[in-house]
């Protein structure tokens, strides 16, 4: 009997799959229906893939692969997000031109993909970073552009002095770069923007209907934050001016006991006096020190009493107007009416600076709500409105707010538009000219792409701008004001009107935008004459699967964006891209931590796949860890296991093959020695067939493993009483496992399924089909009810007829006993379940 051994087959199918290209796609085969699973763009970063990402770029190989066999035509390509800050970075701390280390990290990357045995279609790779590619993400630029959604624009943005660059909200965590983890500050500058708040309630109400992970849609959700209320303006006494302050609570207006201020707000400096001015500025640039998430997380509440007051419209009370940092600049007006009754963070800052606290709702009388009552109520304190309930409150506020000309309803975004410009060498230039006295300039289509010119140095400078503006015979450019064509400035002007010397915007975009939209150049990756052609994509779209376990927010809300800015030009045939968007837990360290590269504990599968085990046991054992939305630590003894599975599963096969191949031990095909084993066989095989569908449909890969486990489990029960026969059965059963195992274990089960006498692969077109009737179980019980009442249980065969059933349930003794000779005046039978005799 031959031995498993997994280096061996892998690297052997490996090739032949390569070269028969089992795995490349045909796009314009549109006989068949269409399955398009992905992954999300991987990064290149010098360390290449530990076992964690291994694990997530599995999940739609094995959806890919379940489709594949099912006889779909299946696209699952792969491509890389090769600009940006990540590679540049990485590039600087390896002494390279950012190309030459991409290349590089690269190798090493598809070094280890495909040793992991991915489906990818290798022929359609892209990376971000080709001009074959970067053209059509300038393109697209000049279409927003052109279509006012894209814009400049100068206002403090977030500024990483270490990665020296402007970065965008969505790359703000807590305060926080997102690519190096530092603090950010704020730098007044001038840049680029994607107006994605134009779609801010498109986007928003369409993520309720998405069929994706439901913590990815509430983050969506969060981050567009949308809010209803209304706008109020607070006359300050003494004063012309009126402070607007935008509040989702109208109904609490009667409570507004203080007006804040934002320290950024444009009234501070004038609403103080000589007494004030000194604490209000050192107040207002201490704020400027604090991170947003500082100021809104701080429980201490800090403020300063500006001097003035204001009058709250709907009762000409008299409010002191303070600043205070809790208020934020950037978000509603800058300005709020607190609330100290039913807002927490106005009350511990009413009771700090002891500020007068008025009640306006009345706490339900079974509200939980200890202290500070936040929910809605039935109106007291509130002059005419007294007795409303909060709803119908906040809409008769705002009526009289209009009526006076106080107020407006308004519906307010936490999302703000999208920063896009880079000052970063590695990315794609952004196609604009600029010209003095013009509007910024877009590129023509004909003189895209604007290449990236290549540097001797290409770090940042830590300057508002990248290296490229060094590049003088680069920035500067004949440029025709009218249509954007340009000519390099070395060549002579070009004859006409309207040609000018023009300046080239030298700052690029950011990573993100690039991969905004790769999913669409993937189905025409070599297209030159357009992005894609729209034939292709009606086809194709939206992604029947996409899975990552990152970017929930940024790169999903990019990429609906851009998706949606397409649907609008008709250039794609649905508003939203991904179809069933799946989000997945991480695989931690052995010891429990996050891996990273500092801790030094990360695994890398090539460790695991060098060390003899191979690539199945591997696939396996990353499936089996955990539930796919659970975070699990990586168990060392784990691989050790379902290499031992796989071990099982190679030996029964050979078992077969030496059986099925030698005359004596072959007595009759498809009569097997005993008929309860054949029963069993079957019931197994197609209990596991229908479990392992359904669990890679609705992602419960571990389960699948281990439904897999107890088939081979049960096989070797089987095989210890009469061995393994050479049977049509067992040769049903054997196939059907390795079918099954396939999408999980891609090697071992080709190898095997073509021991089994096969010339084609496993991987297409090979998926067994359950039948229920093997499912249900010989035996049925049947209960037996007289006038209703519960009397007896039968077991009967699960085929019983109903005259036969109907007459047990009469001759049991049980029954009987209770019938007491009376004639019965019915007798109904519920198939399945039970017979009710009516005496
Ligand atoms: C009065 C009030 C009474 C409020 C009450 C709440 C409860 P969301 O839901 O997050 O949109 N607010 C408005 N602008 C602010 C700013 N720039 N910085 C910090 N806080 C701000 O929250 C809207 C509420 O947050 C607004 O409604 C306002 O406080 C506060 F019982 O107004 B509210």
């Amino acid at each position: 009997m031959k031995r498993y051994n997994p280096t061996e087959i892998e690297k052997k199918w490996q090739d032949k799959w390569e070269a028969d290209g089992t795995y490349v796609t045909d796009l314009g085969d549109t006989t068949r229906p269409k399955y398009y699973s992905l992954s999300m763009l991987p990064g290149i970063t010098g360390a290449g893939i530990h076992i964690g990402h291994g694990r997530t770029f599995q999940f739609a190989d094995i959806k890919a692969r379940l489709k594949r066999q099912q006889g779909y035509n299946v696209y699952h390509p792969i491509g890389w997000d090769s600009f940006g800050l990540p590679v540049e970075n990485y590039a600087i701390k390896v002494g390279k031109t950012p190309r030459v280390a991409h290349d590089e990290a690269k190798a090493h990357f598809i070094a280890q993909l495909k040793r992991l045995g991915f489906s990818y279609d290798w022929s359609k790779e892209i990376s971000t970073a080709d001009p074959e590619y970067y053209k059509w993400t300038q393109w697209i630029f000049t279409q927003l552009y052109k279509h006012d959604l894209a814009y400049q624009k100068e206002q403090p943005q977030w500024w990483c002095d270490t990665d020296n660059t402007v970065l965008a909200n969505e790359q703000v965590e807590g305060g926080k770069c997102w690519r190096c983890g530092n603090p950010v500050t704020k730098r007044n500058l001038k840049q680029w923007f994607f107006r994605i708040t134009a779609y801010a309630d498109e986007i928003l109400e369409a993520t309720d209907d998405l069929d994706w992970t439901d913590m990815v849609k509430t983050m969506q959700k969060n981050w567009i934050g949308r809010s209803v209320g209304a706008e109020v303006e607070f006359a300050v006494e003494g004063r012309d001016d009126v402070i607007t302050v935008f509040t989702t609570r109208p109904d609490t207006l009667f409570g507004a006991t203080y007006v804040a201020l934002a320290p950024e707000h444009p009234l501070v400096s004038q609403l103080v006096n000589a007494d004030t001015r000194q604490a209000v500025e050192a107040y207002v640039m201490a704020a400027q020190q604090k991170s947003d998430v500082e100021r809104q997380e701080n429980k201490d509440k800090t403020g300063v009493f500006t001097g003035s007051y204001a009058i709250n419209p709907v009762n000409g009370q008299k409010v002191p107007i303070w600043v205070a940092d809790y208020i934020l600049g950037g978000y509603g007006t800058g300005a709020i009416m607190a609330v100290p009754a039913h807002d927490e963070r106005d009350l511990e800052f009413a009771e700090k600076f002891d500020l007068p606290v008025v009640q306006v709702i009345e706490k339900p009388e079974n509200s939980a709500d200890a202290g500070c009552y936040t929910g809605e109520g039935e109106l007291i304190n509130s002059g005419d409105f007294d007795g409303l309930r909060s709803e119908e409150a906040r809409e008769q506020v705002v009526a009289w707010l209009e009526q006076q000309g106080l107020g407006r309803s308004k519906t307010t975004y936490k999302m703000r538009d999208w920063l896009i410009s880079r000052q970063r060498y590695w990315g794609a230039p952004i196609p604009m000219v600029h010209v003095d006295g013009y509007e910024p300039i877009a590129v023509a289509d004909e003189c895209l792409p604007v290449i990236l010119p290549e540097v001797e140095n290409f770090k940042p400078t830590g300057g508002n701008t990248s290296v490229l503006a060094q590049v003088d015979d680069w920035v500067r450019v004949w440029v025709d004001v009218e249509t954007g064509k340009t000519v390099p400035i070395t060549e002579p002007k070009p004859a006409g009107d309207n040609w000018y010397e023009g300046r080239r915007e030298t700052d690029t975009l950011d990573g993100y935008a690039c991969s905004s939209w790769y999913f669409l150049r993937y189905l025409d990756p070599h297209n030159d004459a357009e992005a894609w052609d729209p034939m292709r994509i009606n086809h194709w779209m939206p992604v029947d699967y996409y899975n990552g376990a990152d970017h929930a927010v940024a790169h999903l809300l990019y990429s609906r964006f851009w998706m949606r800015f397409f649907y609008k030009l008709g250039l794609v045939p649905t508003p939203e891209p991904f179809k069933r968007m799946m989000y997945n837990a991480y695989i931690m360290a052995p010891d429990g931590q996050k891996m990273s590269k500092s801790k030094g504990n990360v695994i890398d599968p090539m460790e695991i796949m060098d060390s003899g085990y191979g690539a199945d046991a591997l696939r396996v054992y990353e499936m089996f860890i955990a539930p796919y939305d659970m975070d699990a630590p990586w168990d060392p003894r784990g691989v050790p296991g379902t290499y031992r599975f796989l071990n099982r599963v190679w030996n029964l096969v050979q078992e077969f093959v030496v059986a099925d191949t030698s005359p004596s031990t072959n007595p009759s095909l498809s009569d097997p020695s005993s008929s309860t084993d054949s029963s069993e066989l079957l019931r197994l095989t197609h209990l596991t067939i229908k479990k392992v569908t359904r669990d890679i449909e609705d992602e419960k890969f571990n389960t699948a493993v281990a439904a897999m486990m107890e088939m081979v489990n049960g096989l070797y029960k089987i095989k210890e009483k009469h061995g393994v026969q050479a049977s049509e059965i067992w040769r049903f059963t054997l196939e059907s496992l390795l079918q099954i195992l396939a999408p999980f274990a891609p090697h071992i089960t080709e190898e095997l399924w073509q021991e089994l006498g096969h010339s084609d692969t496993i991987h297409v077109n090979h998926w067994p089909k359950w039948d229920e009737k093997y499912l249900v179980s010989d035996v049925m019980t049947i209960i037996v009810q007289v006038n209703g009442k519960l009397r007896s249980r039968l077991e009967l065969p699960a085929d019983a007829d109903k005259e036969t059933i109907e007459q047990r349930a009469l001759d049991d003794e049980k029954v009987r006993a209770y019938l007491d000779a009376r004639t019965p005046k019915k007798v109904i039978y519920v198939p399945g379940k039970l017979v009710n005799i009516v005496v």
